[in-house]
């Protein structure tokens, strides 16, 4: 038998054997088509973005740790490394830039003056391979944000600045969606934050809403883009008060319609986004994800098929019939592996998550919770983990035409000896 009728012969047991749980692969494997992931550009190279400048990361309160060989040093390198990571992931997916990835032609334009022109490059390559674009306002790795403060700070230039940064990367993520002909999800993530115990708490939260409303002064559709977001419980140099808290950005978006973005690494470690998702969904219109492996704090690990993935998966699933309330991106780094096997277990590792939890007999699960009968839910929660999953997933990739099992890894193995280990 050949591997891949040996595939073939596995599904079809598989699907039988799901078949009889009432559970459809097919119809499964139609729905997992339609799941996007926006891949995370930062991961390419560290988070360094390409405005030169060693210390990058110096206080945005983020780590990148690890010197494996090969990171992307401009956009051609990176475009080429997403491109083999896409490759090796069955399915469409997106990818998610940060305005620190502008081409200025080798000259440096100030993030408050960055324009679309500045990203066609970006926009060219995304219609030519068929993908959409994501974006983020970058308010670290800056001149003006050395003090830890950006949208909130007490220096009303410092404040302008970043509002006006703001305002710009708006505009180019609204010229992403028009291109792109589906929205850009544009998402804001301000690293601002008091190191020790501040007084004046009020204060913060009050600069930075009205510093927001200015950025979010100018109605934009819904049809080009989407604003979303992103709080967190602490940073290193925010451990004592994090500004932009996950209870002010619920408020604000709530009060303003906008979306949130949930970081599964930034809340306190025995939290879980999980059981978030439909508490938001049951009054926002949107939700997005930053899908990452929080390992004992916000540790941005590259995630793998876990049980707080898995939970996530099965939670959008469940909560989001409809498949469109939710937008799923990654946010890790890791600079001790290979950038582009990082992407790729990230995605496989995400939509073999949401594999699982398109392959669950909700309906039967919730009648045994309806009936009360909780001693059914857990038996039949246990017994599905035994379920053949991993044939349909092989079937999945044979039939999207990417590499099964380690097969992707040979192909990455190469792309290192032959593209990566040149970059020196
Ligand atoms: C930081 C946030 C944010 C960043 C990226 C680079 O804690 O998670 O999303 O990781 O924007
Ligand atoms: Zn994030």
């Amino acid at each position: 038998m050949s591997p891949e009728d040996r595939i073939e012969a596995a599904y079809r047991m598989a699907a039988e054997t799901y078949s009889r749980l009432g559970v459809d692969t097919n119809r499964a494997l139609e729905r997992l088509a339609g799941i996007a992931i926006s891949l995370n550009c930062w991961q390419g190279d560290d988070v360094r973005g390409f405005e030169a400048g060693e210390d990058a990361l110096a206080g945005s309160g983020l780590e990148c740790t690890g010197d494996y060989p090969g990171r992307a040093r401009n956009a051609i390198e990176l475009r080429s490394d997403l491109r083999k990571a896409l490759s090796l992931v069955p399915g469409g997916h997106r990818v998610n830039l940060h305005a620190m990835y502008a081409e200025t032609a080798g000259g440096r334009e100030e993030r408050n003056r960055l324009r679309p022109e500045h990203f066609s490059g970006w926009m060219d390559w995304a219609a030519e391979h068929g993908l959409a674009l994501d974006f983020n306002p970058t308010f670290f790795a800056h001149p003006m944000s050395v003090s830890g403060f950006t949208l909130s700070s007490i220096d009303p230039e410092i404040r302008g600045y970043w509002i006006e940064h703001g305002r710009a990367c708006r505009k180019i993520a609204a010229e992403m969606g028009r291109r792109q002909g589906r929205p850009c999800v544009n998402n804001l993530w301000i690293p601002d934050g008091f190191k020790d115990t501040p007084v004046d708490r009020a204060g913060a939260r009050r600069r930075l809403r009205d510093s927001l409303d200015r950025i979010y002064d100018q109605d934009i559709d819904h049809s080009l883009l989407l604003d979303s977001l992103e709080s967190k419980l602490f940073g290193i140099g925010s451990e004592s008060c994090v500004v932009g808290s996950h209870e002010f950005y619920l408020g604000y978006a709530m009060a303003r319609g906008k979306m949130i973005c949930l970081d599964t690494g930034h809340f306190h470690p025995t939290e879980r986004v999980s059981d978030k998702i439909s508490s938001v969904l049951e009054f926002a219109d949107g939700l997005l994800l930053h899908l990452s492996r929080p390992v004992r704090w916000d540790s941005d690990h590259v995630p793998v098929l876990d049980d707080e993935l898995t939970a996530c998966a099965r939670e959008v699933v469940r909560c989001d019939r409809s498949g469109d309330r939710v937008s799923l991106a990654m946010d890790f780094f890791d600079a001790t592996i290979n950038r582009v096997a990082a992407w790729v277990i990230g995605s496989r590792s995400v939509l073999r998550a949401f594999l699982l939890a398109l392959l669950e007999p909700t309906e039967q699960l919730v009648k045994l919770e309806k009936e009360a009968d909780y001693t059914g839910r857990l038996a039949l929660a246990e017994e599905l983990k035994n379920m053949p999953f991993g044939a349909v997933w092989d079937h999945y990739c044979l039939r999207s035409g990417v590499p099964t099992g380690m097969g992707w890894m040979e192909e990455v193995r190469r792309y290192e000896r032959e593209v990566l280990r040149n970059r020196t």
